[in-house]
């Protein structure tokens, strides 16, 4: 019997009860019956989360990319396996077979190897969203070296801080990337950052813009030369199923990025599972998630997750609104696109625009349509369940984090039924659990608390880069024995969970607790708001009060404040009540978000504490002009 496909909420039911009475079994047989494996493992499971250490699969061997790749070659060749659609819709879509992504790969792969690159050594990629990036992915685990992305947005500082981190010996590059209709020097910046970083011995630059780069002799070259000449043929590095495949930094509260470290043999079996169940995956189906590889989102989801399971994944180098912002819908009708997985912040900027740039196109292929990597508020919900999945299509609000390695909380389409705002039920082998301040788990159901995970899964995190201990104080000195996600949650009548936002925003005021989640969903469903963003600062009687920060629909912007003002209360008090009205209100025309679109409610509240001397960095934002702008307007 396969666990693999979950078609009914009985079968759901039956397979997460197993995952938790048995989950070695439940793991150990997925892991046997879908995956090529080089030896098989001694134990499926050991874990220590005092320690913390964690094993999966102890023992086996295997290489990922001989289940992404070599194992379709035989039944699926000629199979899509990357479909690239370009920043510029007039340049032809690429489509990638099977077969010539495995030539691509073992030949970029002996690119490696001829310049010094071997098993456990650190790669950094550094590249926009174009066939190479997840190529070498695949070429860095294809010889057992380990890869570290770096999102080709971020400035040189942050690019020189993360290759130091992990003493990168090589880093990938371009000359530039097209991002709708601006480029971007990349190569520029690459200079720039390994100014500082000893370490690297060597760079390879994909040609994209055509521009003129400086290439550093004895340290650059260019990459097509170096493949032209590689043979097509790489063997596949054995690794262990606990050897790393991959770091990827991300930003914590304080302090520098933490280097997420995700091992080969647990990443792969959780993140192809998910994959083919939040997704409802089938043969002939064309999936793209409009995430940046530079995310985690983009490795699991774009890369290894669909690639493990022989799927199409689609790649998209541009922007939402490039040429305007109808883009992703042409795409859609373009490939017939049957799965669509995309962030609240995209929906909500979407949704802010003419309607008519959604209904010109027939979006009749879609399936599932998924959200990822903030809060989805009720009016976005609605507006990308109604126009995008035509009511039909059901919406999956998948919760997980770059340290979970996949999908952890979401509903599984055509399976469980889904309820705006909710991420409702865990994946078979999560075991979530609530926790109070005072550490007592809060049983029952109608609670909200602390969102943490009882016992271990294939894909969490296995250690912080270099800095173990910090890993320990971050994730599992919270709570004895508990992963802690830094979320809070609540849990309803039925069990489903809803994610209220990061611990660190939950309000108190006067007693309430209060997740900004809700508020900010109350306030986005007035017809004249775009997005909003809540914020505490101290208030002499209730303890703090709440501080809006709100930005206009077009259709919003001219009217009067004061009257906005009350209506955005009037709201709040209908769908929460009185004692969540906001004290202050200040428009704005944006919010600080991060590269990967969440919006940075840390600066929002210094600004509404008055801490504006110590915002921190705040150079790795989206929109840093916007903080500014927020500071001088503020009364
Ligand atoms: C995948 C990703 C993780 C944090 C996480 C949450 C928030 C992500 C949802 C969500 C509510 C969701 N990894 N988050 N997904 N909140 N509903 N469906 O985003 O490491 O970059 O961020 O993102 O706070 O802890 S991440």
């Amino acid at each position: 019997m396969s666990n693999y496909h979950i078609k009914h909420l009985e079968e759901y039911f039956k397979v997460y009860r197993k995952s938790v009475r048995e989950p070695e079994n439940f793991w150990g047989e997925i892991a046997e019956e879908h995956f090529v494996w080089r030896k098989h493992w001694d134990k499926v499971l050991s874990w220590d989360f005092k320690k913390p250490e964690i094993k999966w699969y102890e023992g086996a061997k295997l290489n990922i990319t001989e289940n992404c790749i070599d194992r379709h070659l035989f039944t699926n060749g000629d199979k899509t396996a990357i479909l690239f659609e370009p920043n510029d819709p007039n340049e032809a879509a690429e489509h990638i077979s099977y077969k010539e992504l495995y030539q691509r790969v073992n030949q970029f792969a002996n690119v490696l190897k001829d310049n010094g690159i071997s098993k456990g050594d650190r790669v950094c990629i550094y590249l926009p969203m174009i066939p190479e990036l997840a190529i070498s992915l695949l070429a860095c685990a294809r010889i057992g070296a380990i890869h570290s992305v770096v999102f080709a947005g971020f400035s040189a500082t942050a690019l020189s801080t993360r290759i130091n981190d992990s003493e990168c010996k090589m880093v990938i590059t371009s000359d530039g990337s097209f991002r709708g209709a601006k480029t971007i020097d990349l190569k520029g910046i690459v200079d720039e950052a390994l100014e500082s970083t000893p370490c690297v011995e060597s760079v390879l630059v994909a040609k994209r813009i055509n521009s003129n780069v400086n290439m550093k002799e004895g340290r650059d070259q260019w990459l097509q030369a170096l493949l032209d000449k590689a043979s097509t043929e790489c063997a596949p590095e054995i690794m262990d199923a606990e050897d790393p495949l991959f770091i990827l930094y991300t930003s914590g509260s304080t302090g520098k990025p933490k280097g997420m470290v995700h091992t080969t043999g647990g990443y792969m079996v959780y993140t192809a599972y998910t994959f083919k169940n939040v997704f409802n995956y089938r043969h002939n189906d064309v999936y793209w998630c409009t995430a940046d590889i530079g995310w985690i989102t983009g490795h699991s989801y774009i890369v290894y997750g669909p690639l493990a399971n022989g799927a199409t994944t689609v790649m998209f180098e541009g922007v939402p609104n490039y040429p305007d912002y109808g883009r992703f819908w042409e795409i859609v009708e373009k490939h017939k696109i049957t799965q669509f997985y995309t962030a609240p912040t995209a929906i909500r900027a979407l949704a802010k625009e003419n309607l008519d740039h959604v209904d010109r196109y027939d979006l009749s292929s879609l399936k599932v349509i998924g959200s990822v990597g903030e809060p989805i508020n009720e009016e976005a919900w609605h507006w990308y369940n109604d126009n995008v999945g035509k009511k039909n299509s059901p919406l999956v609000d998948t919760w997980w984090q770059t340290e979970t390695g996949g999908i952890m909380l979401s509903p599984i389409p055509y399976v469980t039924p889904t309820i705006p705002t909710y991420a409702t039920l865990p994946l078979p082998g999560v075991q979530p659990c609530l926790m109070d301040e005072k550490g007592n788990e809060i049983e029952g159901k109608q609670v909200d608390g602390r969102l943490c995970i009882k016992y271990p899964w294939p894909s969490i995190a296995r250690t912080i880069w270099g800095d173990h201990q910090r890993y320990k104080d971050t994730y599992f000195s919270a709570y004895e024995n508990l992963y802690f996600t830094g979320d809070g949650a609540l849990r309803d009548t039925v069990g489903y969970y809803r994610i209220t936002g990061r611990v660190d925003d939950v309000i108190i005021v006067s007693g309430h607790n209060l997740g900004t989640a809700p508020i900010e969903d109350a306030i986005n469903e007035h017809p004249a708001v775009a997005e909003s963003a809540i914020v505490g600062f101290p208030h002499d009687v209730k303890g703090n009060a709440l501080y809006g920060y709100v930005t206009l629909k077009e259709s919003g912007e001219g009217r009067d404040h004061d009257n906005l003002r009350k209506e955005i209360n009037q709201i709040i008090t209908e769908h929460i009540g009185p004692i969540a009205k906001l004290d202050k209100i200040q428009f704005t025309s944006g919010l600080p978000k991060t590269r990967s679109g969440k919006i940075m409610r840390r600066i929002l509240r210094k600004i509404a504490c008055n801490e504006i001397d110590n915002l921190g960095d705040i150079s790795t934002l989206l929109n840093p002009e916007v903080v500014e702008e927020i500071i001088n307007t503020k009364k």
